[in-house]
């Protein structure tokens, strides 16, 4: 009974949990439900019958037949007091309507008046370009440091003693100085003001609040964006949110500015002799139309090329192979997937069924071991990176294997810091380990797994003495790695570029699968192969269709030739299709007369970039189509603006195969236009608008629901209340978060043994480093959006990481811009000294165009088309000093 109302819960809620549920209010400051209770404020005080003190409501459960009540006078001069208290030391305010904050919000209800003994005026902050911080509204609740510390693993906020007082203070001389990194979970927790979003304006009255998904990376954050006079001024993430669970990280939270930039395009452009002129919509459709229609009249269907957008929705890039397939009559469509993850689509398809990552974020807290491969999870995925932090600081044992020290392999058990291209090596002696010291489930491979015999004959070789050499880790280090591994029943494996931009990306990503196998981590929660995906939208774009070989699905064209053809009422092409790597050997021989480019920055991103550059300049048309002028663009004949995803509605497909939806936020920018409708327009002006008669998402989602049936089961109206997983066959099934948890489709599944081909890029003495490349937490791929906002204070520009070591003997400070050459080209970018690289090996960002730093690596590739970003020979020389 609460209040005299009966209330109905779980065993094991707390009063305050129980109470909320029943619509009864009781005041708190130190409560947070993405934290553990302390009963810190104890505004949160109750009375329970036959208790014989007042209880905090954050701290007590339930329990039946218990008889509370949280409004009387003694509660209520209890609660007075602890306010006035706080009131005291809290600097007067002008009070707003509605309150700034839930203090200033009880301060109101109470009818106290704050200002009195207020902190020394030392403590504001205004060092950080999103977070103020003013310490002097500090009310001690503590919820920052708590939230840094059990959600982000940051541990950014400290408690420092000031003799009469605690203080909270960032640990560093200021915010920006600290080891903070911008998630704002801090800002989102404290209820009294002390830590606020700098930009938010100060009269920023009620905003409109719409729930969406994170446009960046394919961890697919649910938020909510604040909108006030039709612009995005606020984020929050979204509290319930499956994935996310109430946290985010710097770019959902704060760079979404890029959406009002001012050098958006906002009108069609097409180029003529004397440069780009604006054109009305209607022009430019038509412009294009011809253009693709003369160049297939002259040199066949196949002359043309298409790229899907990795950034756009499912139903964009499912209308986009469409028209490739339908209108243009090719198969030639590819997207960024190419470059990134079709080695772990084709490893995991191949050998398991699906390409697909087979578990969830969630397991991450059921393994009981983690192995992360070529992953810098707190920088690219930083939600996930946070989880993993968490689970590593509860004990859970944690491997890493990656050439550098990076923020997750200093949390680790054992990191493997292995020589650059050499994963193949690392994890065949890593089975071999587990064979040797029959660690393997015997029971599953029973059960599930061929191949074992002539495996363990094939991996014998592959001693970890012999690995160790080629790998430059020790023997012992790669023989623990196996046994942690083997030893967590379950253990779970995600991994990234580090194991798939490789010449042997697909067969890295085998070898993970086989020790996952021989291990029987695979179909039960809390383990599996797991590929974190890199866009918001990467694993929807190619499984959409936006790949040269299959159709929506991911089905192989020849399988599935006629079901289409039926459901789309059209042959399909039959020559087999070019990826994207293939596409652009083919315009540079003169094969590829016109590319059309939706939302994808090529030659800034592409491997050897002077090559890029010579097969875009040899192309009769090239099309793009995105929010911004990119690098490709400049090579442009026509520029289609197309809208964010702020600005529509749809889906995106996140790395663990939920469906999510996207809202429209704010309407489209100027005259920009959704990519749906844009390429509508087109098949329509080519006289084949029958299949593109409806752009609506919705239906656009139905058509995708009948031509594949693992989403048959997903409606908009089932996604109103949360993701779906699939394979999701009917309306009523759940959705699956754990693949194979039933076996596999095709029965049983083999272990694969498989040759090391190391790679022919080597160091020399004119190239004697190897270089890496990657990324960083501010600035997102192209940076076209994170460099558009304030990430660009936090990080402005690419770096070269060098060893302190090589730093000293090539006489370079940090900061000082170098060269580095291999034999492809030079980038030039500042240098950082680091003793996250080792000596002989260098990393790269390759963000922005003043660095290029894709000029310099290599197009060299996996027999899927994905090429080998993580290994450059390179000489390093200083570009002379800097003032
Ligand atoms: N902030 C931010 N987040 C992003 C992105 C971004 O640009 N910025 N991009 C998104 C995209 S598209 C993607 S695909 C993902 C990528 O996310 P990640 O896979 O984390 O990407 P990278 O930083 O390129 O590379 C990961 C790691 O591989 C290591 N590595 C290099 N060579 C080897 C090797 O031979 N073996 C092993 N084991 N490791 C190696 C590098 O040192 C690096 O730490 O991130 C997504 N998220
Ligand atoms: N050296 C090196 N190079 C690399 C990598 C590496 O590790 N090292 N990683 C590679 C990887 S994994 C990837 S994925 C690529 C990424 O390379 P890109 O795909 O070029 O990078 P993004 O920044 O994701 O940009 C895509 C474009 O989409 C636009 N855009 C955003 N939303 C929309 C939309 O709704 N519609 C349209 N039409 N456009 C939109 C953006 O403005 C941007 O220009 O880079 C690759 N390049
Ligand atoms: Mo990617």
């Amino acid at each position: 009974m609460i209040d005299g109302r009966e209330v109905n819960v779980a065993a094991g809620t707390t009063v305050l949990a129980s109470a909320r549920s029943a619509g009864i209010d009781i005041p708190t400051l130190c409560d947070d439900p993405r934290l553990e209770p302390t009963g810190a404020c104890r505004l949160c005080l109750v009375e329970i019958a036959a208790a014989a003190r007042l209880a905090t409501a954050c701290t007590t459960l339930v329990h039946a037949g218990m008889d509370v009540r949280t409004q009387t006078p003694e509660l209520e001069a209890e609660r007075r007091g602890i306010l006035e208290l706080l009131a005291r030391d809290y600097p007067a305010v002008q009070p707003t309507t509605p309150p700034a904050n839930p203090f200033q919000q009880y301060l109101r209800e109470y009818g106290i008046a704050a200002g009195g003994d207020v902190r020394p005026p030392d403590q504001i902050d205004e060092s950080h370009p999103y977070i103020r911080v003013d310490m002097s509204r500090c009310i001690d609740c503590f919820r920052c440091v708590r939230i840094c510390r059990d959600v982000q693993a940051q541990d950014v906020w400290h408690l420092w003693d000031r003799g009469f007082d605690t203080v909270v203070h960032p640990a560093g001389p200021s915010l920006l100085e600290s080891p903070c990194v911008a998630c704002g979970a801090c800002v989102d927790t404290c209820p009294s003001g002390a830590l606020e979003d700098r930009r938010l304006p100060a009269a920023a009255g009620p905003l409109a609040w719409t729930r969406t998904t994170c446009p960046y990376c394919g961890v697919g954050c649910e938020l909510e964006y604040g909108t006030q006079a039709g612009r995005i001024v606020a984020a929050r993430p979204v509290l319930d949110a499956p994935v996310n669970r109430g946290h985010a990280c710097v770019k959902g939270r704060y760079a979404f500015d890029f959406a009002h930039a001012a050098d958006r395009v906002t009108q069609p452009l097409v180029r003529d002799g004397g440069g780009w002129h604006s054109v009305e919509w209607e022009r430019a459709i038509a412009h294009v139309a011809q253009r693709l229609t003369d160049v297939i009249a002259r040199y066949g269907p196949d002359a043309v090329g298409v790229l899907g957008s990795s950034r756009a929705t499912d139903e964009d890039n499912y209308l986009t192979q469409k028209f490739a397939r339908l209108v243009l009559g090719t198969n030639n469509v590819d997207c960024c997937a190419r470059v990134c993850h079709a080695p772990s689509a084709e490893g995991l398809k191949s050998m398991l069924g699906a390409g697909a990552a087979t578990n969830s974020f969630e397991d991450i807290e059921q393994a009981r071991a983690l192995l992360v491969v070529g992953a810098n999870v707190t920088e690219s995925h930083p939600v996930v990176g946070a989880r993993i932090r968490q689970a590593a600081r509860r004990g859970v044992p944690l491997i890493v294997i990656d050439p550098r020290r990076t923020e997750v392999a200093r949390e680790a058990t054992i990191h493997l810091a292995l020589r650059p291209g050499t994963n193949l090596p690392l994890l065949h002696a890593m089975a071999s380990v587990v064979l040797d010291d029959q660690l393997q489930d015997d029971a599953f491979l029973a059960a599930h797994v061929d191949g074992v015999d002539e495996f363990r004959r094939f991996v014998r070789e592959w001693t970890p003495a012999r690995a160790a050499a080629i790998c430059g880790v020790s023997a012992e280090a790669i023989a623990r790695a196996a046994r942690v591994y083997a030893g967590g029943r379950p253990a779970m494996s995600v991994h990234g570029l580090g194991l798939t931009e490789h010449t042997q990306g697909t067969d890295g990503v085998r070898a993970l699968i086989n020790l996952a196998l021989l291990t029987g981590n695979v179909g039960r929660p809390g383990a599996g192969v797991n590929p974190l995906r890199g866009q918001n939208n990467v694993q929807g774009a190619a499984q959409m269709g936006c790949d040269p070989g299959l159709l929506p699905g991911g089905v192989p064209i020849e399988q599935a030739r006629s079901r289409f053809e039926e459901a789309w009422g059209a042959p399909l092409p039959r020559t087999r299709g070019l990826a994207l790597l293939d596409m652009l050997d083919a315009a540079s021989a003169g094969r590829l007369k016109a590319l059309f480019v939706v939302g994808y920055d090529i030659l800034l991103t592409n491997p050897n970039a002077n090559q890029t550059r010579r097969a875009l300049e040899a192309l009769d048309v090239l099309i793009v189509q995105d929010l911004f002028h990119t690098q490709t663009s400049s090579l442009a004949h026509v520029f289609l603006p197309a809208c964010s995803t702020f600005e529509k509605d749809g889906t995106f497909m996140n790395a663990e195969r939920r469906l999510q939806r996207v809202r429209r936020v704010i309407d489209p920018v100027g005259q920009s236009r959704s990519d749906s409708e844009i390429i509508a327009d087109i098949a329509r002006a080519m006289g084949r608008g029958d299949g593109f008669a409806h752009v609506q998402p919705n239906v656009v989602w139905d058509e995708i629901r009948r031509v594949w049936p693992a989403v048959n089961g997903i409606t908009y109206d089932r996604l109103e209340h949360g993701g779906l997983q699939w394979p999701c066959p009917t309306v009523d099934h759940p959705g699956t978060a754990v693949l194979y948890r039933d076996g596999f489709a095709h029965g049983r599944v083999s272990l694969r043994p498989i040759q090391v081909h190391p790679t022919d890029e080597a160091t020399d003495e004119v190239y004697p480093f190897l270089l890496t490349t990657g990324r960083t937490l501010y600035q997102f791929n192209a940076a076209t959006m994170t460099a558009r906002t304030p990430n660009n204070e936090l990080r402005p520009a690419d770096t070269l990481d060098l060893a302190p070591e090589d730093g000293a003997r090539l006489g370079l400070r940090e900061g000082d811009d170098v060269r580095v050459i291999s034999r492809r080209g030079v980038a030039t970018l500042p240098v950082r000294l680091t003793d996250a690289v080792r000596p002989g090996h260098a990393f790269a960002t390759f963000h922005t165009a003043t660095s290029a730093v894709n000029q310099v690596t290599s197009d060299a590739r996996d027999p899927v088309g994905t090429p080998e970003y993580k290994v450059t020979a390179v000489r390093i020389e200083p570009a002379g000093v800097r003032l």
